[in-house]
């Protein structure tokens, strides 16, 4: 049984807006409980950007039963007129007497005005309950309120010997029923997936969250230099809007074919490949706030050398598959020292049948 405290009603608020994460696309997913002489009296999430923060879903459930009460946030209240009205406000007109606050919101037109704000108004606050599981369940939404920029994620089901696809190159499957299931609530969870073009040539695959559930689809994001897409590919389906990204070198009139198929052809950089910073740059300004990179291992590594991936989440399958010149996860030139190879921190494991996924965070320097 869990202990009722101030980390149980947070934990509650946590789990609501777990539950929105993927659906609020470059805003924060926010939670909020309210609790009155013991009982909760209101629950909310923010669900949709442009529409109403937890604490205004939560606060109109409470109704009267606000005054006196304390409410938990999973993200410190807003202190800005956005898309809608501040929060601090309308938690001091209610009469809350106590917030609980999980994390700090790094939004420059935040980062703890809300707080202040709340305290100047004699409400007692308390900060940095359940902080870093708040944090986690943000960071794209850190990274991309500071910099424009998406958080990326590499994702690669791999061999124990680091291979996506046997000497032949067959791939199909290197991972099991279960995480592949995973990787479809991952789509589900982000605004982009990218692929490389050699990946769209060798599996022609869809690039859709299919769960038994409805879903949202990502936008799908093909890197492709040359315009070589094939213009029947199952990419350019009407499923959901597909960028490709490309140079200026590349032939005007087959990206005009592309976008007759209902792509948005983007060009970045001039020269042989795609300008990778540039491209995420361009990503984030089109609001995709996080992306899922499904590689091929050219992509993979040209993203990990240019420090753009943000997290890895590794699928390691038991099995081994040998073979020279078998494809590799991570095609780069790869430092000359082990000293210098890239490491990832927090690290993490987790089991999808027999398949483990590790999950960490590249220190890009
Ligand atoms: C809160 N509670 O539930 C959320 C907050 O575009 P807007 O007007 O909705 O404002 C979005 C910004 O507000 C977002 O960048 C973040 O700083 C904050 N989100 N704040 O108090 C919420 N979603
Ligand atoms: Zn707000």
């Amino acid at each position: 049984m869990e202990i009722l405290n101030d980390e149980y009603y947070m934990r509650l608020a946590l789990n609501m807006a777990d539950g929105a994460s993927g659906q609020t696309g470059v805003n924060p997913v926010v939670g909020c409980v309210v609790v009155k002489d013991g009982r909760i009296v209101g629950l909310g999430a923010h669900l949709k950007r442009g529409e109403g923060h937890a604490e205004v879903h939560a606060l109109d459930m409470a109704g009267d039963q606000a005054r006196g009460a304390t409410a938990y946030v999973t993200l410190e209240p807003c202190s800005h007129y956005g898309r809608t009205p501040p929060c601090c406000e309308r938690l001091i007109e209610e009469g809350v007497s106590r917030v609980v606050v999980a994390a700090s919101d790094p939004n420059p037109l935040v980062a703890g005005r809300g707080i202040a704000r709340l305290r100047e108004a004699g409400i007692e606050v308390l900060t940095g309950v359940l902080e870093s599981e708040a944090a986690l369940q943000n960071e794209a939404f850190n990274k991309f309120i500071l910099t424009g920029l998406p958080f990326v994620t590499l994702k690669t089901a791999l061999s124990l010997d680091g291979r996506i696809a046997t000497r032949t190159g067959h791939s199909r499957w290197i991972t099991g029923a279960a995480a592949r299931e995973a990787v479809h609530t991952l789509r589900h969870r982000h605004a982009g997936i990218m692929v490389g073009l050699q990946t769209v040539l060798a599996d022609d695959p869809e690039l859709t969250t299919r769960l038994d559930v409805p879903a949202l689809h990502p936008t799908r994001i093909v890197v492709d230099s040359g315009l070589r897409l094939p213009l029947t590919a199952r990419v350019l389906n009407d499923a959901a809007p597909t960028i490709v990204l490309t140079t200026v070198q590349a032939d005007e009139d087959r990206a005009e074919r592309l976008r007759e198929r209902g792509a948005e052809v983007l060009r970045c950089g001039d020269g042989e490949r795609v300008d990778l910073a540039a491209a995420m740059r361009e990503l984030g300004r089109r609001d995709i706030g996080s992306v899922l990179l499904e590689g091929g291992g050219v992509l993979n590594g040209a993203m990990l050398q240019a420090g753009l991936v943000d997290k890895t989440m590794l699928i390691y399958a038991p099995i081994i598959v040998g073979g020279e010149g078998a494809p590799s996860a991570f095609s780069y030139v790869g430092p000359e020292e082990m000293s210098a190879a890239l490491r990832l921190s927090r690290v993490s494991m987790q089991s999808f049948g027999d398949d483990w996924c590790v999950t960490g965070y590249p220190d890009n320097r």
